[in-house]
């Protein structure tokens, strides 16, 4: 889809009860974005990029419904990976306390309180570089539980190898979050313990096994601009674009390397996801980490630009997220409800 596509798109009727208010059209779905494209897209005047991210979503998508997930960290902490954003690497100076993997029973009542809370997808993490033989067995015990609630079920465990993604296919899985972070010209200043290939060759082994694919980045690490472009054109020119592209911005944890990174605004964040809106427009974008900090006029412009998603409850995987009532109170204010809502 060239920016000459999307200004050629029809303009949106003017019919309040059609959601997809451009009927028919749907924008191409390319794999060649370069980053000058992708920076051009994020560098348009605000209402125009907002208008083109709009087209893309209601095209595909009703813009009035938000797909909630919900997050649960199945091991926390003790991990031996240097990611300079995260509080559970064992490698800063005070990283949160490490704990065991989860028992299969207790993550499954939490997964059945999630259902209650009106999530349709339940994450777990494990602070992992990759998984243990062993714990993949626990793990796919906890996959199969979950999924027989009827939620789907996401895993986020570090690598994974072709064998290691298929058995996690067998027990069911739907999607795997794994994400590329940054660009890859930013990326080792941000991890240095693992290579940027090989978070590529792990998405490859888990789109070979038919694993829905969750990958996205995060913003607010002290990047710049065009590596927030690298990283939209990177995941946009993956060979199938992931089916759920979570956009994080920064949450600064004390004791971590970025805890005094520099804030970014949300008219920034907001053109990132719509460059990820525009370029991967049937893909679910998720507003993800750093949410409790957002207004809720800053999270009104990011679903403005796009973003479709969200992770509910009072806590990511280890730092805090909105508290329940309030994402209620405020996806009632906005007229927007649960994908999973009549
Ligand atoms: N250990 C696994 C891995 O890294 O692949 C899975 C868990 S890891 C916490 C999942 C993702 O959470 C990271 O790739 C990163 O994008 C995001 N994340 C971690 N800490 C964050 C923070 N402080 N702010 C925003 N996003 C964060
Ligand atoms: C993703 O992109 N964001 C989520 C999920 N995938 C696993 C994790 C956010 C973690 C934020 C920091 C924390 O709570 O530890
Ligand atoms: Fe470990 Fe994942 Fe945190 Fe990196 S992001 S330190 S791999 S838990």
């Amino acid at each position: 889809m060239s920016l000459d596509t999307l200004s050629r798109a029809p303009a949106p009727s003017s019919s309040a009860s059609s959601a997809r208010a451009t009927g028919d059209w749907r924008p191409e779905i390319r794999h060649d974005w370069t980053r000058d494209e992708v920076q051009k897209i994020m560098d348009l005047p605000f209402p125009e990029l907002i208008f083109r991210a709009q087209l893309a979503h209601r095209a595909y998508f009703d813009p009035t419904r938000v797909q909630i997930s919900t997050l649960l960290s199945i091991k926390t902490g003790g991990c031996p990976e240097d990611c300079a954003y995260c509080p559970q690497s064992a490698l800063h100076e005070q990283s949160v306390k490490a704990d065991k993997l989860m028992e299969v029973e207790k993550v499954l009542r939490e997964a059945r309180a999630a259902k209650a809370a009106g999530a349709g997808r339940f994450c777990m993490g494990a602070a992992w570089r990759s998984p243990k033989e062993r714990d993949l067995d626990t793990v796919c015990a906890m996959i199969e539980g979950v999924k027989e609630l009827g939620l789907e079920t996401c895993v986020t465990l570090g690598m994974l190898d072709a064998q290691q993604s298929q058995r996690l296919r067998d027990a069911g899985l739907d999607y795997y979050n794994h994400n590329l972070d940054t660009s890859p010209e930013y990326y080792d200043k941000i991890i240095t313990t693992r290579t940027y290939q090989e978070r590529l060759d792990t998405l490859a082994n888990v789109r070979d096994a038919g694993i829905n694919v969750c990958c996205g980045g995060i913003v607010g690490m002290g990047e710049g601009e065009s590596d927030r472009a690298g990283l939209i054109a990177t995941l946009a020119s993956l060979p199938q674009h992931p089916e759920s592209v979570p956009i994080n911005l920064l949450v600064r944890v004390a004791g971590t390397p970025l805890a005094d990174a520099e804030a970014v605004d949300p008219i920034t964040f907001a053109r990132v996801v719509a460059a990820a809106r525009i370029t991967m427009p049937a893909s679910h974008v998720r507003l993800a980490a750093g949410r409790e900090l957002m207004s809720d006029e800053a999270h009104a412009l990011v679903f403005l630009a796009g973003a479709n998603s969200i992770f509910c409850g009072d806590k990511l995987l280890t730092t805090p997220n909105p508290a329940e009532h309030r994402d209620r109170k405020l996806l009632a204010s906005l007229g927007m409800k649960p994908m999973t809502d009549a």
